[in-house]
């Protein structure tokens, strides 16, 4: 990891309300000594020193920067959040002698330095370069193939969730397996159940191999379809930077903190909007989404097709995820963000903007 120097915590004014002196204990218990002092600095620079210009962190007029206004290098990440957000890899089809389609991946796991704050790199885990991995996509009833080739210094799998047979799981001890650094295997499966689900490595230390960054989003969609929307994913996740496997220091949708605080996400009003919503953070056990100014139809893993609740505030357990369909009748701005509010101070937390 970079050096970083002090962190930024001491370049305060004395003026700060009682809930920003929360706020920078908690981030300092949480913080460390380590670089994610770095990490939380960065992220605590943001209100001192909205602090100390008048303005504060969660101002939803002009929206959240790092300490001045710094951002990560989102081409040298190899991910930009915006891009990301619609992003949908359907790999190549071709068909099989039975008349079924084929749709094929090639995935690689990579070990990668990723820019999570502005100045602090994280050693990630990846598959095929970026945290999150590709949001990979088919349809219900096709044969799926993931061609993987481990190009990391160390030994993972991917394992998939879905309807499958024990030895294409992913799992050390069954099937191909572990695989080896340099080495490669075949996954194959048939696209079931249809909703939304994940993968991600299922070598051990499992907790630190998902938390590292190889995961990712996995569609399959019903045969019939779903009704026509402005369609875009959001992986819930967070970077636990000083390798405590106690919590986390940053936490984000879609690899980077704060990404679309900077850079809303445009939608246009009344117009059907769907997000895929996954839960792959580590060593905290419930991350949420809440939704400002609006309400949504919730499909829990979206293997039904009717909603099963219409909310503003929906919570999710480590591996679990479902899909959020809304139409926004308000122009302007709002928020989303985890209602665990740590998480939110700490990255997790956007902005929808609402444009006719
Ligand atoms: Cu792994």
């Amino acid at each position: 990891m970079k050096e970083r120097g002090p962190c930024d915590l001491d370049q305060t004014s004395g003026k700060r309300d009682s809930k920003k002196s929360l706020t920078r204990r908690s981030l300092l218990r949480k913080a460390g000594t380590t670089a994610a002092g770095g990490a939380a600095g960065a992220i605590l620079g943001t209100s001192l020193a909205s602090a100390q210009t008048g303005a504060t962190h969660m101002n939803h007029g002009g929206g959240a920067t790092f300490r001045l206004g710094g951002t990560v290098d989102y081409a040298a990440n190899g991910l930009d959040p915006t891009v990301f957000l619609r992003q949908f890899d359907w790999g190549r089809t071709s068909r099989l002698p039975n008349g079924q389609t084929l749709r094929e991946w090639d995935i690689s796991a990579l070990d990668r330095e990723i820019e999570v704050a502005p100045g602090v790199s994280f050693p990630a885990w990846t598959f095929n370069g970026s945290v999150p991995g590709p949001t990979l996509r088919a349809k219900q009833g096709e044969r799926l193939r993931l061609n993987f080739g481990n190009g990391s210094a160390h030994a993972h799998t991917m394992h998939f969730h879905g309807i499958h047979a024990a030895n294409m799981d992913g799992v050390p001890g069954q099937g191909a397996g572990l695989i080896m650094p340099g080495e490669s295997t075949v996954y194959e499966f048939e696209a079931e159940p249809f909703g939304l689900h994940i993968f991600h490595c299922h070598a051990e230390p499992l907790a630190e191999h998902i938390a590292r960054g190889m995961y990712g989003t996995f569609i399959i969609d019903p045969a019939e379809g779903r009704p026509r929307a402005d369609e875009m994913v959001m992986v819930q996740a967070g970077y636990n930077t000083n390798f405590d496997g106690q919590g986390n220091q940053l936490y984000f949708v879609n690899g980077v903190p704060f990404a679309y605080m900077h850079e809303p996400i445009k939608i246009k009003r009344d117009k059907l909007v769907r997000i895929y919503l996954t839960n792959l953070l580590e060593y905290d056990p419930i991350n949420s989404f809440h939704l400002h100014g609006n309400f949504f139809d919730y499909f829990p893993t979206g293997t039904r097709l009717e909603s099963s609740e219409f909310t503003d505030t929906i919570s999710q357990v480590q591996g679990q995820r479902g899909i959020l369909e809304m139409k926004f009748p308000h122009r302007g701005k709002f928020m989303f963000h985890a209602h665990k509010t740590e998480f939110a101070e700490l990255g997790w937390m956007g902005f929808f903007e609402v444009e006719d």
